[in-house]
């Protein structure tokens, strides 16, 4: 398993978090995700390790920014 960290501008509920996490779900090897709007934190545990493009790019498609951390 391989874990990664981003900080995430620009989230301010629920519905944030959530659609945050339906793009970034769909990034191959994705096992689990946590987000959350309080903190700006974005923490994903996947099977193999991914890139950081791809999850910023995927932020970036739900409507935020993301920055490894
Ligand atoms: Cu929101």
């Amino acid at each position: 398993m391989s874990t990664t960290e981003f900080a995430v501008t620009g989230m301010s509920c629920g519905h944030c978090e959530t659609a945050i996490r339906s793009e970034v779900s769909l990034i191959d090897g994705v096992r689990s995700i946590e987000v959350s709007a309080a903190t700006g934190r974005l923490v994903i545990t996947a099977a193999k390790p991914i890139e950081d493009a791809d999850v910023i790019a995927a932020v970036d498609e739900a409507g935020y920014e993301a920055v490894r951390s």
